[in-house]
Protein backbone atom coordinates (compact mmCIF):
# COMPACT_ATOMS: atom_id res chain seq x y z
CA UNK A 1 0.00 0.00 0.00
CA UNK A 2 1.43 3.31 -0.96
CA UNK A 3 1.12 6.16 1.94
CA UNK A 4 -0.51 8.90 1.39
CA UNK A 5 1.18 11.81 3.23
CA UNK A 6 0.31 15.24 4.65
CA UNK A 7 -2.90 15.89 6.62
CA UNK A 8 -5.25 16.92 3.88
CA UNK A 9 -4.32 13.75 2.34
CA UNK A 10 -4.63 11.58 5.73
CA UNK A 11 -8.32 13.13 6.06
CA UNK A 12 -9.14 12.13 3.05
CA UNK A 13 -8.59 8.40 3.71
CA UNK A 14 -10.88 8.67 6.76
CA UNK A 15 -13.59 10.18 5.12
CA UNK A 16 -13.48 7.22 2.71
CA UNK A 17 -13.20 5.20 5.52
CA UNK A 18 -16.27 6.29 6.54
CA UNK A 19 -18.05 5.94 3.22
CA UNK A 20 -16.91 2.72 2.56
CA UNK A 21 -17.82 1.66 6.18
CA UNK A 22 -21.19 1.76 5.16
CA UNK A 23 -21.84 -2.09 4.91
CA UNK A 24 -21.42 -2.42 8.78
CA UNK A 25 -24.51 -3.61 10.75
CA UNK A 26 -25.45 -0.89 13.26
CA UNK A 27 -26.64 -1.24 16.93
CA UNK A 28 -27.03 0.17 19.99
CA UNK A 29 -26.51 -2.02 22.81
CA UNK A 30 -25.37 0.30 25.40
CA UNK A 31 -29.54 1.96 24.77
CA UNK A 32 -30.53 5.69 24.81
CA UNK A 33 -28.52 7.50 22.56
CA UNK A 34 -29.13 6.37 19.17
CA UNK A 35 -25.84 6.49 17.64
CA UNK A 36 -25.09 3.81 14.88
CA UNK A 37 -21.82 1.57 15.92
CA UNK A 38 -20.17 -0.91 14.56
CA UNK A 39 -19.92 -3.10 17.41
CA UNK A 40 -21.71 -5.88 17.68
CA UNK A 41 -22.70 -6.77 20.95
CA UNK A 42 -24.07 -10.21 22.65
CA UNK A 43 -27.16 -10.91 23.23
CA UNK A 44 -26.57 -12.08 27.37
CA UNK A 45 -23.52 -11.78 29.39
CA UNK A 46 -23.36 -14.72 31.06
CA UNK A 47 -19.98 -16.40 30.67
CA UNK A 48 -17.59 -16.53 33.67
CA UNK A 49 -14.99 -13.96 33.09
CA UNK A 50 -11.69 -15.93 32.73
CA UNK A 51 -9.20 -14.80 34.88
CA UNK A 52 -5.42 -15.31 33.57
CA UNK A 53 -3.81 -17.94 35.88
CA UNK A 54 -0.88 -16.67 37.77
CA UNK A 55 1.65 -18.18 36.81
CA UNK A 56 4.10 -20.25 38.62
CA UNK A 57 7.58 -19.74 39.12
CA UNK A 58 10.63 -21.19 40.87
CA UNK A 59 13.18 -19.19 42.97
CA UNK A 60 16.72 -20.06 42.00
CA UNK A 61 19.76 -19.00 43.20
CA UNK A 62 17.71 -15.93 44.32
CA UNK A 63 16.28 -15.40 40.51
CA UNK A 64 12.34 -15.96 40.20
CA UNK A 65 12.08 -17.90 36.90
CA UNK A 66 8.66 -17.57 35.02
CA UNK A 67 8.45 -19.80 31.72
CA UNK A 68 6.22 -18.49 28.71
CA UNK A 69 5.75 -20.62 25.43
CA UNK A 70 3.97 -18.66 22.43
CA UNK A 71 1.99 -21.13 21.39
CA UNK A 72 -1.01 -22.10 18.85
CA UNK A 73 -4.21 -22.96 19.84
CA UNK A 74 -7.82 -22.85 19.55
CA UNK A 75 -10.30 -20.99 22.08
CA UNK A 76 -14.25 -19.50 22.38
CA UNK A 77 -13.92 -16.44 21.92
CA UNK A 78 -17.65 -16.43 21.51
CA UNK A 79 -19.47 -19.31 23.03
CA UNK A 80 -19.92 -22.18 20.88
CA UNK A 81 -17.45 -20.94 18.15
CA UNK A 82 -14.32 -22.43 17.77
CA UNK A 83 -11.79 -19.89 16.98
CA UNK A 84 -7.94 -20.29 16.25
CA UNK A 85 -5.73 -17.97 18.45
CA UNK A 86 -2.54 -17.79 19.55
CA UNK A 87 -1.22 -17.87 23.33
CA UNK A 88 1.22 -18.34 26.12
CA UNK A 89 1.27 -21.56 27.87
CA UNK A 90 -2.30 -22.01 26.67
CA UNK A 91 -5.06 -21.23 24.02
CA UNK A 92 -5.30 -17.86 23.78
CA UNK A 93 -3.79 -14.32 25.98
CA UNK A 94 -1.31 -15.40 28.82
CA UNK A 95 -0.89 -16.00 32.83
CA UNK A 96 -0.24 -13.15 34.86
CA UNK A 97 3.39 -12.82 35.80
CA UNK A 98 4.08 -11.05 39.30
CA UNK A 99 6.96 -10.07 41.51
CA UNK A 100 8.07 -7.61 44.29
CA UNK A 101 10.03 -4.60 44.20
CA UNK A 102 13.55 -5.77 44.53
CA UNK A 103 13.40 -9.13 43.46
CA UNK A 104 15.46 -10.34 40.32
CA UNK A 105 13.24 -12.04 37.87
CA UNK A 106 14.09 -14.48 34.49
CA UNK A 107 11.35 -15.31 31.83
CA UNK A 108 12.50 -18.52 29.61
CA UNK A 109 10.51 -17.56 26.52
CA UNK A 110 10.19 -19.93 24.23
CA UNK A 111 8.72 -19.59 20.73
CA UNK A 112 6.67 -22.67 19.35
CA UNK A 113 4.55 -20.77 17.09
CA UNK A 114 6.21 -20.81 13.48
CA UNK A 115 7.83 -17.43 12.97
CA UNK A 116 10.31 -15.07 14.84
CA UNK A 117 8.24 -13.11 17.53
CA UNK A 118 9.55 -11.39 20.87
CA UNK A 119 7.82 -10.42 24.32
CA UNK A 120 8.73 -6.83 25.37
CA UNK A 121 7.77 -6.19 29.15
CA UNK A 122 5.06 -2.53 28.51
CA UNK A 123 6.34 -0.37 31.25
CA UNK A 124 9.33 -2.04 32.91
CA UNK A 125 12.47 0.00 33.65
CA UNK A 126 14.89 -2.83 32.51
CA UNK A 127 18.16 -2.99 30.52
CA UNK A 128 17.86 -2.54 26.79
CA UNK A 129 19.07 -6.00 25.85
CA UNK A 130 16.55 -7.45 27.88
CA UNK A 131 13.59 -5.17 26.70
CA UNK A 132 11.88 -7.44 24.13
CA UNK A 133 11.72 -5.23 21.04
CA UNK A 134 12.46 -5.60 17.48
CA UNK A 135 16.16 -6.46 18.58
CA UNK A 136 15.92 -9.42 20.69
CA UNK A 137 14.41 -11.71 18.10
CA UNK A 138 13.22 -15.74 19.49
CA UNK A 139 13.15 -17.75 16.61
CA UNK A 140 10.80 -20.67 16.27
CA UNK A 141 11.62 -23.35 18.37
CA UNK A 142 14.19 -21.29 20.16
CA UNK A 143 14.20 -19.74 23.96
CA UNK A 144 15.22 -16.38 25.60
CA UNK A 145 15.92 -15.90 28.78
CA UNK A 146 16.17 -12.39 29.69
CA UNK A 147 16.62 -11.37 33.26
CA UNK A 148 16.62 -8.23 35.38
CA UNK A 149 15.89 -6.80 39.11
CA UNK A 150 12.57 -5.28 39.86
CA UNK A 151 13.00 -1.73 40.72
CA UNK A 152 10.03 0.48 40.28
CA UNK A 153 6.87 0.62 42.37
CA UNK A 154 3.68 -1.32 42.45
CA UNK A 155 2.22 -1.03 39.22
CA UNK A 156 -0.10 -3.02 36.35
CA UNK A 157 1.92 -3.90 33.63
CA UNK A 158 1.64 -6.09 30.95
CA UNK A 159 4.13 -8.10 28.04
CA UNK A 160 3.23 -8.91 24.60
CA UNK A 161 5.71 -9.07 20.82
CA UNK A 162 7.43 -6.44 19.26
CA UNK A 163 8.72 -7.97 16.21
CA UNK A 164 9.27 -4.95 13.43
CA UNK A 165 6.34 -5.22 10.95
CA UNK A 166 4.40 -8.35 13.21
CA UNK A 167 3.08 -6.62 16.34
CA UNK A 168 -0.39 -6.01 15.35
CA UNK A 169 -0.90 -9.00 13.89
CA UNK A 170 0.92 -11.20 16.76
CA UNK A 171 -1.51 -9.38 19.88
CA UNK A 172 -4.43 -9.69 17.85
CA UNK A 173 -3.90 -13.11 17.68
CA UNK A 174 -3.71 -13.41 21.32
CA UNK A 175 -0.16 -13.33 22.58
CA UNK A 176 -0.63 -11.01 25.44
CA UNK A 177 -0.56 -11.09 29.12
CA UNK A 178 -0.41 -9.04 32.85
CA UNK A 179 2.77 -8.62 34.83
CA UNK A 180 1.57 -7.31 37.71
CA UNK A 181 4.49 -5.86 40.55
CA UNK A 182 4.37 -5.43 44.40
CA UNK A 183 5.93 -3.07 46.74
CA UNK A 184 5.86 -2.86 50.17
CA UNK A 185 3.91 0.11 50.24
CA UNK A 186 0.36 -0.20 52.12
CA UNK A 187 -2.26 0.53 49.10
CA UNK A 188 -5.41 -0.38 51.56
CA UNK A 189 -6.88 -1.56 48.29
CA UNK A 190 -8.78 -4.69 47.39
CA UNK A 191 -6.00 -7.18 46.73
CA UNK A 192 -7.06 -10.62 46.23
CA UNK A 193 -6.30 -11.73 42.96
CA UNK A 194 -9.11 -12.36 40.76
CA UNK A 195 -11.80 -11.98 43.58
CA UNK A 196 -11.75 -8.45 44.28
CA UNK A 197 -8.53 -7.21 42.44
CA UNK A 198 -9.45 -8.71 38.49
CA UNK A 199 -7.44 -8.03 35.99
CA UNK A 200 -9.71 -7.04 32.55
CA UNK A 201 -7.93 -7.09 29.47
CA UNK A 202 -10.15 -5.38 27.10
CA UNK A 203 -9.63 -6.20 23.19
CA UNK A 204 -11.73 -5.85 20.11
CA UNK A 205 -11.72 -8.66 17.14
CA UNK A 206 -13.73 -9.35 14.12
CA UNK A 207 -14.79 -13.57 13.69
CA UNK A 208 -15.69 -14.56 9.79
CA UNK A 209 -18.40 -16.90 8.93
CA UNK A 210 -16.11 -19.41 9.83
CA UNK A 211 -15.27 -18.31 13.76
CA UNK A 212 -11.46 -17.37 12.10
CA UNK A 213 -9.93 -14.03 13.22
CA UNK A 214 -10.03 -11.47 10.75
CA UNK A 215 -7.51 -8.97 10.53
CA UNK A 216 -8.55 -6.22 8.17
CA UNK A 217 -8.75 -2.50 8.76
CA UNK A 218 -10.87 -1.69 5.80
CA UNK A 219 -8.36 0.83 4.36
CA UNK A 220 -9.54 2.28 8.01
CA UNK A 221 -6.49 4.99 9.07
CA UNK A 222 -6.36 4.23 12.83
CA UNK A 223 -6.27 -0.35 11.98
CA UNK A 224 -8.66 -2.51 13.07
CA UNK A 225 -12.08 -1.57 15.12
CA UNK A 226 -13.59 -5.03 15.89
CA UNK A 227 -16.93 -5.67 15.88
CA UNK A 228 -17.07 -8.01 18.90
CA UNK A 229 -15.44 -7.25 22.12
CA UNK A 230 -13.55 -9.58 24.57
CA UNK A 231 -12.43 -9.15 28.31
CA UNK A 232 -9.79 -12.14 28.97
CA UNK A 233 -10.40 -13.77 25.79
CA UNK A 234 -14.62 -14.31 25.95
CA UNK A 235 -17.04 -12.22 24.82
CA UNK A 236 -20.01 -12.12 27.19
CA UNK A 237 -18.32 -12.13 30.19
CA UNK A 238 -19.96 -11.65 33.52
CA UNK A 239 -17.51 -11.14 36.97
CA UNK A 240 -19.37 -12.16 39.99
CA UNK A 241 -18.57 -10.28 42.68
CA UNK A 242 -18.18 -10.77 46.62
CA UNK A 243 -17.21 -8.40 48.46
CA UNK A 244 -18.66 -4.16 48.47
CA UNK A 245 -15.65 -2.99 46.66
CA UNK A 246 -14.16 -4.27 43.83
CA UNK A 247 -10.85 -3.09 41.61
CA UNK A 248 -10.51 -4.16 38.32
CA UNK A 249 -7.15 -3.62 36.71
CA UNK A 250 -8.58 -2.55 33.06
CA UNK A 251 -5.84 -3.22 30.12
CA UNK A 252 -6.77 -1.76 26.64
CA UNK A 253 -4.96 -4.59 24.69
CA UNK A 254 -6.99 -3.35 21.05
CA UNK A 255 -5.23 -2.75 18.73
CA UNK A 256 -6.42 0.36 17.42
CA UNK A 257 -9.58 0.64 19.19
CA UNK A 258 -10.02 3.75 22.08
CA UNK A 259 -12.43 3.02 24.92
CA UNK A 260 -14.09 5.43 27.24
CA UNK A 261 -14.61 3.37 30.60
CA UNK A 262 -18.03 3.83 32.31
CA UNK A 263 -20.26 2.19 33.77
CA UNK A 264 -23.89 1.96 32.57
CA UNK A 265 -25.63 3.56 35.23
CA UNK A 266 -22.73 6.42 35.25
CA UNK A 267 -22.31 5.43 38.92
CA UNK A 268 -19.20 6.83 39.97
CA UNK A 269 -16.26 4.64 40.98
CA UNK A 270 -12.56 5.39 42.05
CA UNK A 271 -9.47 5.67 39.68
CA UNK A 272 -6.62 4.75 41.95
CA UNK A 273 -3.78 3.60 39.45
CA UNK A 274 -2.45 4.53 35.90
CA UNK A 275 0.37 2.93 33.87
CA UNK A 276 3.19 2.68 36.23
CA UNK A 277 1.53 2.59 39.81
CA UNK A 278 -0.64 4.34 42.06
CA UNK A 279 -1.80 7.88 41.31
CA UNK A 280 -0.31 9.75 44.33
CA UNK A 281 -4.20 11.39 44.94
CA UNK A 282 -7.09 8.88 43.71
CA UNK A 283 -10.03 11.00 42.67
CA UNK A 284 -13.48 10.60 42.18
CA UNK A 285 -14.81 10.13 38.46
CA UNK A 286 -17.57 8.24 36.04
CA UNK A 287 -15.52 7.94 33.22
CA UNK A 288 -11.75 6.81 32.29
CA UNK A 289 -10.16 6.84 29.10
CA UNK A 290 -7.86 4.34 27.58
CA UNK A 291 -5.93 4.21 23.71
CA UNK A 292 -4.03 1.38 23.25
CA UNK A 293 -1.64 -0.44 25.65
CA UNK A 294 -2.85 2.09 28.26
CA UNK A 295 -3.76 0.66 32.04
CA UNK A 296 -6.17 2.36 34.62
CA UNK A 297 -6.96 0.75 38.38
CA UNK A 298 -10.22 1.20 39.01
CA UNK A 299 -11.71 0.57 42.29
CA UNK A 300 -16.32 0.31 41.98
CA UNK A 301 -18.78 0.00 44.73
CA UNK A 302 -21.57 -2.63 44.41
CA UNK A 303 -24.73 -3.16 46.64
CA UNK A 304 -25.68 -6.37 47.76
CA UNK A 305 -27.45 -8.63 45.21
CA UNK A 306 -27.21 -5.79 42.62
CA UNK A 307 -25.40 -5.49 39.21
CA UNK A 308 -24.13 -3.24 37.00
CA UNK A 309 -22.60 -3.15 33.38
CA UNK A 310 -18.61 -1.45 32.51
CA UNK A 311 -19.75 -0.14 29.13
CA UNK A 312 -17.48 1.89 26.89
CA UNK A 313 -18.94 4.91 26.15
CA UNK A 314 -18.17 7.27 22.60
CA UNK A 315 -14.75 8.20 23.72
CA UNK A 316 -13.54 12.07 23.01
CA UNK A 317 -10.45 11.79 20.71
CA UNK A 318 -10.36 15.38 20.64
CA UNK A 319 -10.22 17.06 17.17
CA UNK A 320 -10.46 14.23 14.60
CA UNK A 321 -12.21 14.87 11.46
CA UNK A 322 -14.13 11.49 11.07
CA UNK A 323 -15.03 11.05 14.54
CA UNK A 324 -16.69 7.67 13.35
CA UNK A 325 -14.83 6.14 11.29
CA UNK A 326 -12.04 6.18 14.12
CA UNK A 327 -14.58 4.63 16.55
CA UNK A 328 -15.40 7.82 18.06
CA UNK A 329 -19.03 7.32 17.89
CA UNK A 330 -19.29 3.38 19.35
CA UNK A 331 -20.95 2.72 22.67
CA UNK A 332 -21.16 -0.67 23.84
CA UNK A 333 -21.41 -3.41 26.56
CA UNK A 334 -18.04 -4.26 28.09
CA UNK A 335 -18.37 -6.46 31.28
CA UNK A 336 -21.53 -7.16 33.75
CA UNK A 337 -20.62 -7.62 37.63
CA UNK A 338 -23.01 -9.48 39.53
CA UNK A 339 -22.79 -8.99 43.08
CA UNK A 340 -23.64 -12.08 45.90
CA UNK A 341 -26.79 -11.38 48.00
CA UNK A 342 -24.18 -10.57 51.02
CA UNK A 343 -21.15 -9.08 50.33
CA UNK A 344 -17.54 -9.34 52.39
CA UNK A 345 -16.91 -6.15 53.74
CA UNK A 346 -14.28 -3.87 52.74
CA UNK A 347 -11.77 -0.69 53.77
CA UNK A 348 -12.25 2.61 52.18
CA UNK A 349 -10.44 3.75 49.75
CA UNK A 350 -7.64 6.03 51.10
CA UNK A 351 -7.68 9.59 50.15
CA UNK A 352 -3.93 9.47 49.57
CA UNK A 353 -1.28 7.10 49.15
CA UNK A 354 2.37 7.20 50.91
CA UNK A 355 4.42 9.05 48.48
CA UNK A 356 7.28 7.53 46.72
CA UNK A 357 10.27 9.02 45.53
CA UNK A 358 9.89 7.73 42.04
CA UNK A 359 5.88 8.72 42.42
CA UNK A 360 6.77 12.40 40.20
CA UNK A 361 9.80 13.58 37.91
CA UNK A 362 11.51 16.74 38.83
CA UNK A 363 11.34 18.48 35.73
CA UNK A 364 13.60 21.72 36.52
CA UNK A 365 16.50 19.12 36.99
CA UNK A 366 15.81 18.57 32.97
CA UNK A 367 18.98 18.72 30.93
CA UNK A 368 17.61 18.55 27.44
CA UNK A 369 14.69 18.92 25.37
CA UNK A 370 13.41 17.36 22.39
CA UNK A 371 10.93 17.28 19.70
CA UNK A 372 8.52 14.76 18.28
CA UNK A 373 6.54 15.80 15.27
CA UNK A 374 4.48 12.48 14.34
CA UNK A 375 2.40 13.01 10.88
CA UNK A 376 1.01 9.84 9.29
CA UNK A 377 3.79 7.23 10.10
CA UNK A 378 6.90 9.33 11.00
CA UNK A 379 8.46 10.95 13.32
CA UNK A 380 10.05 14.39 12.58
CA UNK A 381 9.94 13.44 8.47
CA UNK A 382 11.56 9.46 9.66
CA UNK A 383 9.87 6.28 9.53
CA UNK A 384 11.76 3.75 11.48
CA UNK A 385 15.13 2.09 10.28
CA UNK A 386 16.08 -0.69 12.76
CA UNK A 387 19.56 0.57 12.01
CA UNK A 388 19.31 4.08 12.27
CA UNK A 389 19.92 5.67 16.40
CA UNK A 390 17.50 8.64 16.42
CA UNK A 391 18.16 9.44 20.03
CA UNK A 392 20.79 9.35 21.84
CA UNK A 393 20.31 10.11 25.87
CA UNK A 394 23.11 10.41 28.46
CA UNK A 395 22.56 8.18 31.59
CA UNK A 396 21.34 10.16 34.70
CA UNK A 397 19.56 12.90 32.46
CA UNK A 398 16.66 14.38 32.84
CA UNK A 399 14.71 14.99 29.76
CA UNK A 400 11.70 16.39 28.58
CA UNK A 401 9.84 15.23 25.44
CA UNK A 402 7.33 17.48 23.36
CA UNK A 403 5.21 15.10 21.17
CA UNK A 404 2.95 16.31 18.91
CA UNK A 405 0.15 14.40 16.86
CA UNK A 406 -0.05 16.82 13.75
CA UNK A 407 -2.47 14.42 12.04
CA UNK A 408 -6.34 15.18 12.40
CA UNK A 409 -6.97 11.67 13.54
CA UNK A 410 -5.53 9.37 16.66
CA UNK A 411 -2.22 8.40 17.66
CA UNK A 412 -0.56 8.28 21.29
CA UNK A 413 2.72 7.74 22.27
CA UNK A 414 4.85 4.96 24.36
CA UNK A 415 8.55 4.90 25.66
CA UNK A 416 9.81 1.98 26.22
CA UNK A 417 12.49 1.98 30.04
CA UNK A 418 10.94 4.86 31.69
CA UNK A 419 7.68 6.49 33.20
CA UNK A 420 6.91 9.40 32.42
CA UNK A 421 5.20 12.59 34.05
CA UNK A 422 2.95 14.56 32.08
CA UNK A 423 3.53 18.36 32.30
CA UNK A 424 0.92 20.13 30.00
CA UNK A 425 -1.20 19.24 27.51
CA UNK A 426 -0.91 22.38 24.88
CA UNK A 427 0.28 24.16 27.73
CA UNK A 428 -2.59 23.57 29.92
CA UNK A 429 -2.02 21.24 33.30
CA UNK A 430 -3.25 17.71 32.24
CA UNK A 431 -6.58 16.37 34.07
CA UNK A 432 -6.12 13.91 37.25
CA UNK A 433 -6.09 11.12 35.29
CA UNK A 434 -3.06 11.96 33.58
CA UNK A 435 -1.53 12.66 37.33
CA UNK A 436 0.53 9.26 37.78
CA UNK A 437 3.32 7.53 36.44
CA UNK A 438 2.74 7.51 32.54
CA UNK A 439 4.52 5.27 29.81
CA UNK A 440 1.52 5.49 27.21
CA UNK A 441 -0.38 8.83 26.67
CA UNK A 442 -3.34 9.62 24.34
CA UNK A 443 -2.65 11.84 21.61
CA UNK A 444 -5.40 14.27 20.41
CA UNK A 445 -4.82 15.94 17.17
CA UNK A 446 -3.13 19.02 17.35
CA UNK A 447 -1.86 18.92 20.33
CA UNK A 448 1.23 19.12 21.89
CA UNK A 449 2.13 16.70 25.42
CA UNK A 450 5.16 17.79 27.36
CA UNK A 451 6.33 14.81 28.92
CA UNK A 452 9.37 14.66 31.78
CA UNK A 453 11.85 11.44 32.33
CA UNK A 454 14.75 10.44 33.91
CA UNK A 455 17.04 8.02 32.50
CA UNK A 456 18.03 6.25 35.44
CA UNK A 457 20.45 3.95 34.10
CA UNK A 458 21.48 0.67 31.85
CA UNK A 459 23.78 2.69 29.43
CA UNK A 460 24.66 0.74 26.65
CA UNK A 461 25.13 2.53 23.23
CA UNK A 462 24.57 -0.38 21.04
CA UNK A 463 20.98 -1.64 21.90
CA UNK A 464 18.25 0.69 21.34
CA UNK A 465 15.46 1.22 23.55
CA UNK A 466 11.87 1.98 21.09
CA UNK A 467 9.82 4.87 21.48
CA UNK A 468 6.20 4.85 19.05
CA UNK A 469 2.85 4.77 18.45
CA UNK A 470 0.95 1.97 20.24
CA UNK A 471 -1.58 2.40 17.40
CA UNK A 472 -0.54 -1.44 16.33
CA UNK A 473 -0.59 -0.84 12.66
CA UNK A 474 1.12 2.48 12.91
CA UNK A 475 3.97 0.86 15.31
CA UNK A 476 4.32 -1.65 12.30
CA UNK A 477 3.81 0.62 9.47
CA UNK A 478 7.25 2.32 10.98
CA UNK A 479 6.03 5.22 13.05
CA UNK A 480 8.77 4.58 15.64
CA UNK A 481 11.81 5.73 16.72
CA UNK A 482 15.16 4.14 18.32
CA UNK A 483 17.14 5.59 21.29
CA UNK A 484 20.08 4.72 23.50
CA UNK A 485 20.70 5.21 26.88
CA UNK A 486 24.99 6.50 26.66
CA UNK A 487 27.54 7.10 29.25
CA UNK A 488 29.33 9.76 26.86
CA UNK A 489 26.21 10.87 24.92
CA UNK A 490 27.53 8.88 21.83
CA UNK A 491 26.01 5.90 20.41
CA UNK A 492 27.56 2.97 18.94
CA UNK A 493 26.23 0.42 15.84
CA UNK A 494 22.93 -1.41 16.39
CA UNK A 495 23.07 -4.86 18.01
CA UNK A 496 20.30 -7.39 17.27
CA UNK A 497 20.40 -10.77 18.48
CA UNK A 498 18.61 -14.10 17.36
CA UNK A 499 18.65 -16.14 19.96
CA UNK A 500 19.15 -19.79 19.59
CA UNK A 501 20.68 -21.25 22.40
CU1 LIG B 1 -0.38 6.29 15.51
Amino acid sequence: MTRVRGRLAAAAVAVTAVLTAGGCVPVNPVGGGGSLSPVESPSSFDIPLPIPPLAPSTVVDGVRVFSLEAQEGTSEIVPGVSTPTWGFNGDVLGPTLRATRGERVAVEVTNSIDEPTTVHWHGMHLPPDMDGGPHQMVEPGDTWRPTWQIDQPAATLWYHPHPHGRTEEHVYRGLAGMFLLDDDRASGLPDDYGVDDVPVIVQDKRLDDDGRLVLDSDGNEVGLLGSTIVTNGVAGAVHEVTTELVRLRLLNGSTARVYDFAFEDDRPFTHVGTDGGLLPTPYETDHVRLSPGERAEIVVSLAPGSETMLVSRAPDLGGVVAPFAVGANDEFPVLRLSAAPELAAAAPVPVAFEPLADDTVDADDAAVTRRFAIQDRSINGRTMDMDRIDETVRVGDTEIWEVTNLDLFPHNWHVHDVQFQVLDVEGDPPGPELGGRKDTVYLEPRRTYRLAMRFEDFADPDTPYMAHCHLLLHEDQGLMAQFVVTDDGRAGRVATTHHDH
